[in-house]
């Protein structure tokens, strides 16, 4: 940690003059986000002002963490950049891999063996370049970064959506997909377009039975799930210092799902506490002297219209507990309106599971409000309705909450402690039954809901809600039961009334833990040996991708024009797929199969135009790839949300899909698209994507002169003989498209090590 003391001490002592440098260009009062981009601009203090949502910037994130279920791609692409040792301060976490099934310990001991192979490659690769590693167990990776990493100020890159978290302890942090990951720890710049700028005032000061996800749960309401692609958004007011430093992580982290590039808030006392709290006095007492850089100017915040693309403002005395869902996480319900909303739409009201936890909500204070509830179902003579599953954040959090007896009070309510990873929340939940397809009701605290993604069972109806929430729904078993109002018949035939949550900040006697699960990587790394076998069916060492041919490109087939809602975990599905995060073409064989196809409505079943059968997604494309022709994918709004996995760009890449054209793509996706290679392009009039037809043949006119802001055009050559031309935008600046050009980002840092 020596080390990290020493980069955070560096970012400290140049803030002053970097504040001041931008000051200078920008030339009015600056938000919190304005100056922290600015002062970790690649080429040193500020020269010129940039237009937000504009203008491409290069960036010297600090840091870079990476979960085990990206950070195989990530590394293997590392490796072959040529480097002794990673450049900036980098970990990974084993988090993603670990089945929920029976309980933590069984399971720990499962992933350990059915994941050697992984864990070993990852743990070598970590040693060898000087990458601290965090073991199956230790915990997910953004609360372990939250606890040990993040600093207030400081810029941090992680292969995962969720890396925005750390915007709760006043971080810029943001997800990214494993090629720019490679790209930092390789010591080159980081690019973004500098974002747009949302600002959140929060007002009033939480109460009963509100909480921090409540106010996230609104927000996504109201911006939906592509109202903040492209922006950063900053909260900030009286609201924002009365919230817990992790329940400003809880809003910061579930802000991937409304696309947002990331989250935060500005340094104050709460995360002072949270940094003493977790051993990190020096780090609050080197924050506390530049407190002034580490928070938005007065003026900004006193006239946010000036200086913000757009202002939300949030009376926290008046916000009530939110329900999200089902099948997205925007779908927000006011507690109140919830039960009306269940039975109108006959969603399943008896809840089947209530699952709490995960990265987004697993801090000592969501477990102590959560355990208060519980604690009335014993007290009150109450028997839990719903099976009930605790998922710890960290092994600091469980070992602290088991000391304090918090996690006896759920196993006495009937709950079952699942591993300190991410289990149910990604698809790794053995879920008895869920093969049964049933339609049924499920309720977490996590952050995602999209179909199939906890159990694969696509009638399984998710809800998302606060920890408190989903204790009071797991006991009453019914998801028309509001806490607030309503009451419950006890064993002995009382009526009893839940009475509000409480919880603890921070532990009165300290964190504390026995074994962390944390490696530090060797010192001098050169001699160790990473070994991939060449017959694993886990772990593939990459080919180059071939370089782009020099010509436009002409008889391109339809794979498939995917209908609606298109996530990264329809494109790659996790779940079970996730053993294969470091063989390329096995996972290939998960390609686009959840996505609907357009013109028989089915997922998984599309027209091989060359035999003019249907058949799964992967195995038409590798139909077309075996003939040596192209093909493209058409999308619809905000395709590839969700997830950084790369793996949905490299996929499609690896088989042969040339071109994905979409109505508009969420920000992780389309960077990770170009960083391998591919073309994404935008409908320049949406309507288009009605031209489309099932045997089109496509050509993609334009791409000899392909240059910044000069849309491309493609031709859809009917199986009637006629033609549609139409116009396609994209985004591409001068580095991408020679990114385009070499075949692969990759490509470019290859040849410069040769
Ligand atoms: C998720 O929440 O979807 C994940 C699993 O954490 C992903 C990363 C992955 O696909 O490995 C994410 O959010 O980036
Ligand atoms: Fe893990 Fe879920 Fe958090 Fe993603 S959102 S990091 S899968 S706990």
């Amino acid at each position: 940690m020596a080390f990290d003391i020493e980069m955070i001490k560096k970012v400290y002592d140049n803030l002053d003059a970097k504040v001041n440098a931008a000051r200078k260009v920008v030339n009015k009062p600056l938000t919190l986000t304005e100056k922290i981009l600015y002062a970790h601009l690649w080429d040193g203090e500020a020269s010129t002002a940039y237009e937000r949502g504009k203008s491409y910037v290069d960036f010297a994130p600090d840091r870079v963490a990476m979960q085990d279920a990206t950070a195989q791609m990530a590394l293997l692409q590392f490796m072959q950049a040529g480097r002794p040792q990673v450049a900036v301060p980098s970990t990974v976490h084993c988090d993603h891999l670990i089945q929920a099934k029976e309980g933590a310990d069984k399971d720990l001991a499962t992933a350990n063996n059915q994941n050697k192979e992984v864990y070993e490659f990852l743990s070598s690769v970590s040693n060898k370049y000087g990458i601290g590693f965090w073991k199956p167990g230790a915990g997910i990776i953004h609360q372990v970064v939250l606890e040990n990493y993040a600093f207030p100020g400081g810029m941090m890159i992680g292969t995962d959506s969720h890396t925005v978290n750390a915007g709760g302890l006043g971080m810029v942090a943001i997800g990214v997909g494993g090629a720019d990951a490679c790209d930092v720890m390789a010591g080159l710049a980081w690019e973004l377009k500098f974002p747009k700028l949302i600002g959140v005032k929060l007002t009033g000061k939480l109460s009963g039975w509100t909480s921090a996800k409540d106010v996230i749960l609104k927000v996504a309401g109201i911006l939906t799930v592509k109202g903040g692609t492209g922006a950063i958004v900053e909260y900030f007011g009286e609201g924002a210092n009365s919230l817990s430093c992790t329940g400003k992580g809880t809003i910061c982290n579930m802000g991937a799902e409304i696309g947002a590039t990331t989250s935060i808030f500005g340094y104050d006392a709460k995360m002072a506490d949270y940094l003493r709290g977790t051993g990190r006095a020096d780090v609050a007492a080197m924050a506390d002297k530049v407190a002034a850089h580490l928070t938005g100017d007065a003026e900004v915040y006193a006239n946010p219209e000036q200086y913000f693309d757009q202002v939300i403002e949030i009376n926290l005395s008046e916000l009530e507990p939110h329900i999200n869902g089902p099948f997205t996480p925007d779908l927000a319900w006011p507690l109140s309106k919830f039960a009306a909303a269940v039975k109108e739409a006959g969603w399943p009201a008896k809840l089947e599971v209530g699952l709490i936890g995960s990265c987004t909500n697993s801090s000592y204070e969501d477990i102590t409000r959560a355990a208060s509830i519980a604690q009335q179902a014993v007290d009150k003579n109450l028997v839990a309705k719903s099976e009930f599953t605790i998922t710890p954040g960290s092994e600091q959090v469980r070992y602290t909450v088991e000391r304090d007896g918090y996690l006896k009070i759920f196993e006495n309510m009937g709950g079952v402690v699942l591993a300190n990873a991410c289990g149910p929340c990604i698809g790794q939940w053995a879920r008895h039954g869920a093969e049964k397809q049933e339609k049924n009701s499920i309720i977490t605290s996590f952050n995602r809901n999209f179909a199939k993604r906890a159990d694969g069972n696509p009638n399984t109806h998710s809800f998302v809600a606060s920890p408190e929430i989903v204790t009071a729904m797991a006991i009453a078993g019914d998801l028309t039961f509001n806490p607030a109002t309503d009451t419950l018949t006890n064993s002995k035939g009382e009526q009893v009334k839940l009475d509000e949550p409480k919880g603890i900040e921070l532990p009165i006697k300290g964190f504390a833990v026995e074994d962390a699960g944390y490696q530090a990587p060797a010192e001098d790394g050169s001699k160790v040996q990473v070994l991939v076998s060449e017959t694993s069916d886990r772990l593939q060492l990459l080919e180059p991708f071939k370089a782009w041919e020099g010509t436009d490109l002409s008889g391109l087939k339809l794979l498939i024009k995917a209908k609606g809602k298109c996530t990264t975990d329809h494109i790659s599905m996790a779940g079970p797929w996730l053993k294969f995060r470091g063989h390329l073409d096995n996972i290939s064989n998960n390609m686009l199969i959840g996505a609907i196809n357009f013109f028989n409505e089915k997922a998984d079943s599309v027209k091989n135009q060359l035999t003019g059968e249907y058949g799964s997604v992967p195995a038409t494309q590798r139909a077309y790839k075996a003939a040596n022709i192209g093909s493209i994918v058409v999308g619809d709004e905000n395709y590839g949300e969700g997830s950084s996995r790369e793996h949905a760009a490299m996929e499609p890449r690896h088989l042969g899909v040339r071109a994905i054209l979409v109505k508009s793509f969420a920000r992780i996706h389309e960077t990770n698209l170009k960083k391998q290679g591919m073309l994404a392009l935008t409908f320049a009039n949406p309507a288009d994507y009605d031209k489309i037809q099932e045997d089109d043949t496509i050509d993609i006119i334009g791409l000899t002169s392909f240059a910044a802001n000069k849309p491309l055009s493609i031709v859809l050559n009917h199986a009637d003989g006629s033609k549609d031309e139409i116009s396609v935008n994209h985004t591409y600046n001068e580095q991408q498209i020679e990114w385009f050009k070499a075949g692969g980002a990759l490509n470019i840092i290859r040849a410069s090590v040769k």
